[in-house]
């Protein structure tokens, strides 16, 4: 038995300069810490995050009251328990705090917890954290999600869709796979720049150059693909995440253009997309309370691609078995933070995966050097990750550990399958 002697939280600073809480976890003198991210188009049934609203000194964004609660409070309550009794430990941060949602407590302090226990439990055992998840043989690396054109609240460029993504499909290995975007950013990068726009990047590490339809970045990313040599909807997919949450109004949605239309009138619009831009990957196509649109979109695209819930499943295996009932997806985004523990994501993704689910580990858009996300993919087997492009170190930390795990893993290393 390894008891757990303390917890030590402190406030750090997440990608977006915001403050955020890291957690670290004693047995004896050894130790592990977790930063928990944090998203900017959030869910409205996401778990809560806690901040101090009524400091002024952060602008009201410090976390220094959830630091000084797992200090004071949480320390004392997880002194003696076993590190590898996740469970356990988890159970008790929810009882804890006591409501739906975390928030008297906050699923950020919570969560911080519950990711360095799992960290401490598996350096302890002498083994990766992959090692000490869901499955204990046959790891599989899963495909990269590379968000290279960043919109909507991850860029101030007036792009409708949130993020313009790449998935090297025909990648046989996981380092190959980030080779393929690596050659596409790249094109990608000389076309933006070509065409006098600016290079920089959004939160997430993907190009934000000042255009503002759609279609254009569309084209821009498909002239990419074609430059490398790769061809698209083969080698290389796009993959979108509409985030249109942010692009509701009265039963409307403004995806498309500025003009706000109907259900039906956006799911053409989606239709004309996939058929002319070969994508195979749509996040968040309507909003997080119309199941009935999700559902006629999985109907016309003949579930012939993947439609993924992230602000609709929030993570949370209520909303899960709502849109299994409704037939409304085909896919779940995961983000711990989403619904605040360790051992409640693995509850999720086990339902997800026998209902047939892909799942698809992620990143926030406001993240940090944790890599925890990278073991979680391999350790869950999933069979994608998104965490951003290849730029920004919080975006490249989580590929550069899967290039470990995957040298670690040496022949046995095998590439998941795409569905
Ligand atoms: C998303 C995420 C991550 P955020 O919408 O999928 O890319 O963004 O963290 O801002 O919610
Ligand atoms: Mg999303």
């Amino acid at each position: 038995m390894s008891k757990i002697s303390k917890v030590i939280a402190r406030q750090v600073f997440d990608s977006r300069g915001n403050p955020t809480i890291e957690s670290e976890v004693f047995v004896k003198d050894i130790s592990a810490s977790a930063i928990c991210p944090s998203g900017a188009s959030t869910g409205t049934y996401e778990a809560f995050e806690k901040r101090d609203i009524n400091n002024k000194k952060y602008l009201g964004k410090s976390v220094l009251k959830p630091v000084e609660f797992i200090n004071k409070v949480i320390s004392n309550k997880l002194k003696n328990f076993d590190v590898h009794q996740q469970e356990k430990i988890d159970n008790l941060l929810i009882r804890l705090d006591g409501t739906k949602q975390k928030k008297r407590i906050g699923a950020n302090a919570i969560l911080s917890v519950s990711i360095a226990v799992k960290k401490l439990s598996s350096k302890i055992r002498k083994i990766p954290i992959y090692k000490n998840l869901l499955i204990n043989k046959n790891f599989k690396l899963p495909f990269p999600l590379m968000n290279i054109i960043n919109g909507g609240a991850h860029a101030n460029n007036g792009l409708r869709i949130q993020e313009f993504m790449i998935r090297p499909d025909k990648a046989k290995s996981f380092s190959e796979g980030v080779r393929i975007c690596f050659i596409v950013i790249n094109k990608l990068r000389h076309l933006i720049k070509n065409m006098g726009h600016s290079t920089s990047v959004g939160d997430e590490g993907g190009f934000a150059p000042m255009i503002n339809d759609n279609e254009s970045a569309l084209k821009l990313i498909v002239k990419a693909i074609n430059l490398s040599g790769f061809k698209n909807g083969k080698d290389v997919v796009i993959c979108l995440d509409v985030a249109a949450n942010e692009l509701l109004k009265n039963k409307k949605y403004s995806i498309h253009s500025k003009r706000y239309t109907s259900v039906d009138e956006s799911i053409e619009n989606y239709i004309r997309l996939v058929q002319k831009y070969k994508i195979m990957s749509i996040e968040d196509p309507f909003g997080e309370n119309d199941w009935s649109a999700w559902t006629k979109l999985l109907n016309k695209t003949k579930n012939n691609i993947q439609i993924v819930g992230d602000d609709l499943f929030v993570t949370n295996l209520e909303r899960l078995k709502i849109g299994f009932l409704n037939v409304s997806a085909n896919s779940i985004l995961i983000k711990l933070n989403q619904i605040g523990t360790v051992t409640e994501t693995l509850e999720v993704i086990k339902f997800a995966k026998l209902i047939g689910y892909n799942t698809i580990i992620s990143h926030r858009s406001g993240d940090s050097e944790d890599t925890f996300i990278a073991d979680f993919a391999v350790g869950t087997d999933s069979n994608q990750i998104k965490t951003g492009s290849l730029a920004r170190s919080e975006r490249v930390s989580k590929y550069n550990q899967l290039l470990r795990i995957e040298k670690e893993l040496g022949k046995k290393s095998k590439m998941h399958r795409i569905f």
